[in-house]
């Protein structure tokens, strides 16, 4: 029996203060973000899990990271603990684009959103993810492409024998990259190539690719296409290896932008690299939280990104970020 009209008041007030917490509680929670990264590859790769660990901690989100280390099978499995561990939204940079219909249909039972950062995938059913952030690979490839036709144009006798090492069979990049290039350069059939295989987007395999190159050639090798600045580096090295001169001997394009890069261009080793930022992290963890939220969110997000060839090198140095 409670008489006393205060004590009631008192009593209510108590009864209706978790009610009243739960919003402010679900507020206060931090968002949490499972990611799943391909691995440490390049300097690229190295950059970009910079960028999203130190944009998580920033947006104060809460970032549960695996390091899937090329394996598509071990970014399935990162993405069902993320399920299991019931995290707001999982993002992750898949490996190759093929093979993501099933997991994803999991996480889209489970009612988690998925974006796509940095690499696209073929999927049936595009519901299956919420939003990719990334760049536009083929536009790249074309870009890398079209510095060549310019240079090609200044030696109109000579015939051009390209060799291609290639990213990661199967990935986006590495497809993506390979195709806007072929499309720019069958413009002018006096550039060729003559050898493609994939150099995995690392420094070590992108020399010993390009070290069976130089043994198998039966061909003047004039140009070498790189898919990313790490496999140019490691090829630049048997180049030198072979007694010949990387930038000069052989003309070098290759894509990403990285530091090392600038840094093989200053000295003359490396001609041109096509820009791909990896710093990906402060727009995703925005798209994490509007996703979270149900705000409408582009499908497709793509990133803004130059052409820095050798002569600009040193002046560019000091201004690059990654
Ligand atoms: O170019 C390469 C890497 O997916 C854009 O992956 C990325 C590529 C990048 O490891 O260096």
């Amino acid at each position: 029996m409670m008489k006393n009209p205060i004590r009631r008041t008192l009593l209510a007030a108590a009864l209706a203060l978790p009610a009243l917490c739960a919003p402010l509680n679900a507020l206060a929670a931090p968002l949490v973000l499972g990611f799943s990264q391909v691995g440490a590859e390049s300097e690229w790769r190295t950059a970009n899990t910079a960028s999203i660990k130190a944009a998580a901690k920033e947006a104060g989100i809460t970032l549960k990271f695996a390091d899937a280390q090329q394996k598509q099978e071990n970014q399935v499995k990162a993405i069902r603990s993320y399920i299991a561990q019931k995290v707001d939204v999982i993002a992750f940079s898949p490996v190759v684009e093929s093979g993501w219909d099933t997991v994803l249909k999991e996480a889209k039972a489970a009612g988690i959103p998925v974006i796509l950062t940095d690499r696209a995938v073929k999927v049936s059913d595009p519901s299956l993810y919420a939003s990719f952030i990334g760049s536009d690979f083929v536009e790249e490839g074309r870009k890398a492409g079209r510095w060549l036709l310019e240079r090609a144009a200044r030696t109109p006798a000579a015939a051009l024998n390209i060799v291609e090492l290639q990213g990661t069979v199967g990935s986006a990049p590495a497809l993506d990259r390979k195709k806007g290039f072929e499309e720019v350069i069958k413009a002018n059939p006096r550039l060729q190539i003559i050898r493609s295989q994939s150099g995995e987007f690392t420094r070590a395999k992108g020399k010993e690719v390009m070290e069976a190159f130089l043994k198998a050639r039966d061909r003047k090798i004039d140009v070498l296409y790189a898919h990313n600045d790490d496999m140019a580096i490691g090829a630049i090295q048997a180049i030198e290896e072979a007694g010949l001169k990387p930038g000069v001997d052989i003309a070098i394009i290759s894509i990403d932008g990285v530091r090392g890069a600038f840094e093989a261009m200053k000295a003359g080793k490396l001609n041109v690299t096509v820009e791909c930022n990896p710093l990906l992290g402060p727009q995703l963890m925005q798209l994490a939280r509007d996703v979270v939220a149900g705000k409408p969110v582009e499908k497709r997000i793509t990133v803004n990104e130059g052409v820095y060839p050798a002569e600009v090198a040193a002046k560019e140095l000091p201004n690059r970020k990654y």
